[in-house]
């Protein structure tokens, strides 16, 4: 079997490395090719180095290096680098990036300043840590540059500003006007991308954040068309628990594009492709749907095995509608 996702940083990671899981534990489904289609709007330029946090979320995650409890950079982290550049007075210093970390983002400038493209690099770097060994082949959404950047307005004025310095410096307290996806309009999906939707037996969409996640990867000219094109079932899983987020700042970014922070609502930006649509329990019988499943069940992936178990639902889900 096939298995195309689109996916964000943690809450995509998480739900990946669970079916990777539930994959291998069940038997005739181990041998399942795993397609993840990463979100690059995060990505940033930082001290002459490009930054990608969602696929190196992915791949730290599926691999096997990531860091448990943060979710996102490396696990037994040091931060010995990131001291001498605070030394110099180099800026910015809210971002923080690991001693181990930046060994990823420095062998990543170095192959893309040598004309490399991100797809290439992303397998290059994959290859480290074995992901194809565990049928794992993560794919950037485009190998041209997009990244999200944020209209905001407050005493100094309204401005944009780069998703991470919203994200990460203001931690959205600033509210968002709009989200700009700089790049988009030039883009083309990565190698691979459209293929991978079309020729899959089931497509997946973790509970990654709608808007700047999702959203972002819906906007590469030619995904949506294939979404909607594909024979294969699709369905989604909700990153909204009682309305909530589970982490991070969803509620905001919905709250940014006119729509509210519901299971229902999220589904609504799914509407044109969306088959089966996996939803909290407290929350389902609040979601009606014209023309995607609903199903209820528990939702927080608290540890492995209960991702593993939600990731398992959204699969027997697809195979039921396919
Ligand atoms: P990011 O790029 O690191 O922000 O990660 P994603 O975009 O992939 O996922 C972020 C979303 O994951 C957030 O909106 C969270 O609500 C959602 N999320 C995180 N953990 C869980 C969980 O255990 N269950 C569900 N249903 N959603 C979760
Ligand atoms: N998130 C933070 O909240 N603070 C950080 O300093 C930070 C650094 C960072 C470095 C590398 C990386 O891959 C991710 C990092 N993140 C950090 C997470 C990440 O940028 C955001 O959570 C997501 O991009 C939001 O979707
Ligand atoms: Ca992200």
């Amino acid at each position: 079997m096939r298995i195309t996702a689109l996916a964000g940083g943690v809450g995509g990671a998480r739900f990946l490395r669970g079916l990777r899981t539930h994959l291998d534990r069940t038997p005739g489904l181990d041998d399942t090719e795993l397609t993840v289609i990463g979100n690059t709007g995060d990505d940033i330029s930082l001290f002459g180095l490009r930054v990608c946090p969602d696929l190196d979320t992915l791949m730290y995650t599926l691999g096997g290096g990531i860091h448990e409890g943060q979710g996102w950079g490396r696990a037994d982290e040091s931060h010995r680098v990131q001291g001498e550049l605070a030394a110099y007075g180099a800026v910015p210093q809210w971002f923080g990036l690991g001693d181990l970390d930046l060994g990823t983002h420095v062998v990543r400038s170095q192959w893309l300043g040598q004309g490399v493209t991100l797809s290439e690099v992303t397998e290059r770097l994959s290859r480290r840590w074995g992901l194809a060994d565990h049928r794992v082949r993560l794919l950037p959404m485009s190998d041209s540059p997009v990244e999200t950047h944020v209209v905001v307005e407050d005493e100094e004025g309204q401005r944009a500003i780069h998703f991470q310095e919203w994200w990460v410096r203001h931690q959205a307290a600033i509210p968002a006007q709009r989200f700009v996806a700089v790049g988009m309009d030039r883009a083309t999906p990565a190698p691979g991308v459209l293929d991978a939707i079309r020729q899959a037996d089931v497509v997946l969409l973790p509970p990654s954040n709608p808007v700047v996640s999702i959203g972002i990867i819906l906007g590469v000219p030619g995904v949506r068309d294939a979404l909607r094109g594909t024979a294969a079932p699709v369905v989604g899983v909700s990153p909204l628990i009682g309305g909530l987020p589970v982490r991070g700042h969803a509620d905001a970014c919905l709250s940014a594009i006119g729509v509210e922070a519901t299971a229902s609502a999220v589904a609504g930006l799914y509407e044109d492709f969306l088959d089966g649509w996996l939803v909290s329990e407290e929350d389902a019988e609040g979601v009606r749907l014209p023309r995607a499943t609903v199903q209820g069940r528990p939702l927080l992936m608290t540890d492995r095995d209960a991702a593993a178990d939600i990731a398992g639902a959204a699969l027997d889900l697809a195979l039921q509608l396919a």
